[in-house]
């Protein structure tokens, strides 16, 4: 058994659930059993919640939600759980201010990420800026959320936090794009002293030709994990089928100190859509992760997704399980190895 050991927080009531028999005894993911654990129609006006992202906070949790209004049009929903599996959802979505504190509303806004740096919780998310692109916003209390100014040019998507300043910076994940359903895309690193100036980018991995499942594009999901081998990232990866795109979960782990820099990457998918409602739903075919809650002393991790644009699905491993298993199942180009700076 590996000694790889999480870095963080002692998360004690963290979500959990034993390897349930129907995980076959190879595979590193494990999904719950009672999945999906949030329905479609989970509030009035609102027809579907995926792609979402929860938090520990104050002995609970607290999540943003992807909500899929009844007119077709996404906005974050704030949720309140107590053990991060049943959860309550604020009937009014969001509402986002300026820093002067007057309300500064993006058009939409879906795929939210939450990440605690310090003592601010920043949520980032798709918006329009003249074609999709990264919203941002902070908040210290989850009653007032301050949107910073659009960080990012048009186009881009999944943006994710690092959950700490690596050399005194703060440091995120991008994936540029176009604005329609993007058919091409690789992980990008950016930089910045502040949250508002973001710059020296670099290549972080590319869709991967040789590995099907992932040949189209890649995009970033969960915030990176701290762990004693490097940062562990759990990402979305995309094939094209005669029937459209599939999206599945792959596995990597970047260098702590230059995380542009891939030590291993897992060739096989970590989960790919099996179940009925990753296979069936408003989007079929898809597992999408935004979030982990993860606890340094049991080393165990769960795995927040969005399933088939409808359903949240939560899966689990451990952090020796899914290390040793994108360690053996690594393969690495020159490009993932480099530091992305041409
Ligand atoms: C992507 C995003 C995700 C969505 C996925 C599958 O482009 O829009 O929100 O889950 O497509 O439809």
């Amino acid at each position: 058994m590996s000694e790889v050991k999480i870095i963080g927080s002692h998360v004690k009531n963290m979500p959990w659930q034993e390897r349930t028999d129907e995980a076959k005894k190879w595979q590193p993911l494990w999904r719950y059993d009672q999945n999906p654990i949030i329905e479609r129609n989970p509030l009035e006006g609102v027809a579907r919640i995926f792609n979402s992202a929860v938090i520990p906070y104050q002995d609970a949790f607290i999540g943003v939600f992807r909500g899929e209004q009844t007119d077709g049009v996404p906005f974050i929903y704030l949720g309140h759980s107590k053990d991060a599996i049943h959860w309550e959802f604020e009937r009014e979505k969001i509402q986002f201010t300026d820093e002067n504190g007057e309300p500064f509303m993006p058009v939409y806004a879906y795929d939210p990420r939450l990440v605690k740096v310090e003592d601010t919780y920043y949520i980032m998310w798709c918006q329009d800026c003249y074609g999709a692109s990264i919203g941002m916003a902070w908040t210290q209390d989850f009653k007032t959320f301050t949107r910073i100014e659009n960080p990012f040019l048009p186009f881009n998507r999944n943006a994710v936090l690092f959950p700490r300043k690596i050399g005194g910076k703060f440091v995120m994940l991008s994936r540029p794009s176009d604005s329609g359903h993007t058919p091409f895309g690789d992980i990008f690193l950016s930089e910045s002293p502040d949250m508002i100036y973001w710059g020296k980018h670099r290549h972080v991995m590319g869709k991967a030709g040789d590995c099907w499942w992932e040949n189209v594009k890649i995009g970033g999901g969960a915030a990176p994990i701290e762990t004693t081998e490097g940062w562990l990232l759990f990402y979305h990866g995309v094939t094209g089928t005669c029937n459209g795109f599939v999206y599945s979960i792959g596995g990597a782990i970047l260098d702590i100190d230059n995380p542009s820099i891939v030590k291993y990457r897992c060739r096989d998918f970590l989960l790919t859509p099996e179940k009925w409602y990753e296979e069936r739903g408003f989007v079929p075919n898809v597992t999408f992760p935004c979030a982990t809650i993860h606890d340094s002393v049991s080393g165990r991790i769960a795995i927040y997704y969005g399933a088939a644009d409808t359903y949240v699905g939560l899966a689990f491993t451990t952090v020796e399980e899914v290390t040793a298993y994108i360690k053996e199942h690594s393969q690495v180009t020159e490009s993932d190895t480099e530091p992305g700076l041409h």
